[in-house]
């Protein structure tokens, strides 16, 4: 903790001066006019969100701390955080001072455990890992400095403390899951000599391949962070903000990931992708999987894994898998399918004309590669998400606290209020 939290420490004042130069000189500034259109169309383009840990242009993409994340698929989660949290790169002595701090409480804590145990065998492995974290609140560091009067200044170093317990135990809660839901219920000992990812893929026990640990990898790298604005960032971002620690923060977080637009729609991608297959008995020819999107689209359904709020390119996180499926020359039937949908669905979108991005988000590729090293339980594929999604929002939580943001608390209008400020509006042009 002390490495991370001496370099917090360092930038703290630079957090802080540059939030109250913005405030002091340009308090009163107008940043955008939001149009009704905006309002009523789920606030989209809003610039009304602070997020210094990362960005995601429509023409770009993902840049993690203002490094675009293609310069960054050979980095491990350790320093993705140690980048989003400090917002710069740890040298070899705080990665591995870091390392060895995300494993040390991977054993999970009984009552967690028991949770896990006693809900229902239906229950999703998203509502599993977001109780899971909610059965550790209890170690909050956080909630017990608050209680004892801690000034809301040095609130951040305790957040920091959850962070770390939690990021610590999630993969832990996560592999648990896997190991309850879908294998023999047998759990696999971490092994506090390896780093937080293969730590996490030794326990999911699916491969013993050294690939299957560097796609697990680059898997919690790519999906780390995405900016605050999207569901679950935001969702985090608004819990704490309220003061609720982290262990809250996150496993609201989380939830909101479950969601089939966000989230989930990797375990849909691959409920797609397994479809086709089944369908066509193997890959199929560019004009059948034409037809079969065009069929999907007209009964009002959406095809997974293209489309998105903000980009408008293929998603360099789609492309950092594309590349580890080439160079480690993965193959399969579902690897084909999303190649091959790759090639005709932004033509398809492009035609219906309804989806402002026709190009593939990471998920309509990230499923077909943990498909091919045996994890073929597509309801587990958005735990692994939220696991990378965890760091992101960690370092979001800790950046507010950091330099001491209030409370959020958009205002909120009635479709009539709404009407009469637009008619004023029009009046005023
Ligand atoms: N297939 C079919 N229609 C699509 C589409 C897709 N992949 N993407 C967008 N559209 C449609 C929308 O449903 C919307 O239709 P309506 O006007 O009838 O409501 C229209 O195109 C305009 O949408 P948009 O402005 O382009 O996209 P949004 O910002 O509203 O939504 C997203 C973005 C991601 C929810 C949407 O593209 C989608 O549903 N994609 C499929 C699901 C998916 O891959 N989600 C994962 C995103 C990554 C993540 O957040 O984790």
């Amino acid at each position: 903790m002390d490495i991370l939290a001496s370099k917090l420490r360092e930038v703290l004042p630079i957090f802080r001066s540059k939030r109250a130069q913005l405030l002091e000189q340009f308090g009163d500034n107008v940043v955008a006019n939001v149009t009704v259109e905006q309002i009523i169309g789920g606030m989209r383009g809003v610039p009304s969100v602070l997020c210094d840990t990362s960005s995601v242009s429509p023409s770009e993409g993902l840049r993690i701390r203002n490094i675009p994340i293609l310069d960054l698929t050979g980095a491990t989660p350790e320093e993705i955080f140690y980048l989003l949290a400090t917002g710069e790169r740890p040298n070899d002595e705080e990665k591995r001072a870091l390392s060895s701090l995300l494993v040390s409480n991977a054993q999970l804590p009984e009552e967690v455990l028991a949770v896990l145990k006693v809900m229902h065998h239906h229950a999703h492995p998203m509502a599993m890992l977001s109780a899971g974290l909610l059965a550790m609140e209890h170690h909050s560091e956080f909630r017990r400095a608050y209680e004892e009067g801690v000034a809301k200044d040095r609130l951040w170093e305790f957040a920091l403390s959850d962070c770390i317990r939690l990021l610590s135990t999630i993969t832990g809660i996560a592999a648990a899951i896997y190991r309850l839901k879908f294998r023999d219920g047998t759990l696999i000992e971490p092994d506090s000599a390896l780093d937080w990812s293969s730590n996490y893929a030794k326990m999911l026990g699916v491969s013993d391949d050294p690939a299957w640990a560097d796609l697990v990898r680059l898997y919690l790298v790519l999906h780390s962070d995405h900016e605050g604005g999207n569901v679950s960032a935001f969702t985090g971002i608004t819990v704490a903000s309220a003061l609720s620690d982290p262990y809250y923060a996150v496993s609201a977080a989380l939830n909101g990931l479950a969601g089939p637009l966000h989230g989930l729609a990797n375990q849909e991608c691959l409920a797609f992708i397994l479809d086709i297959r089944e369908r066509y008995r193997g890959v199929p020819s560019v004009d059948q999987i034409r037809e079969l999107c065009w069929e999907r689209l007209r009964s009002g359904q959406v095809i997974p894994g293209y489309g998105h709020a903000v980009l408008r390119v293929t998603d360099p996180r789609f492309t950092a898998f594309y590349q580890f499926a080439e160079q480690y020359k993965l193959d399969n039937d579902c690897i084909s399918i999303a190649k091959r949908l790759y090639e005709v669905v932004p033509e398809v979108l492009r035609e219906h004309g309804k989806a402002k991005n026709p190009y593939p988000n990471v998920d309509a590729i990230s499923g077909s590669l943990l498909y091919d090293f045996g994890m073929t339980e597509y309801t587990f594929y958005t735990v692994m998400f939220g696991v990378s999604r965890a760091l992101g929002i960690c370092a979001q939580v800790l950046f507010h606290r950091m330099i001491g943001s209030p409370i959020l608390r958009p205002k909120s209008v009635t479709l009539d209020e709404l009407k009469t400020i637009a008619e004023q509006s029009t009046i005023n042009v």
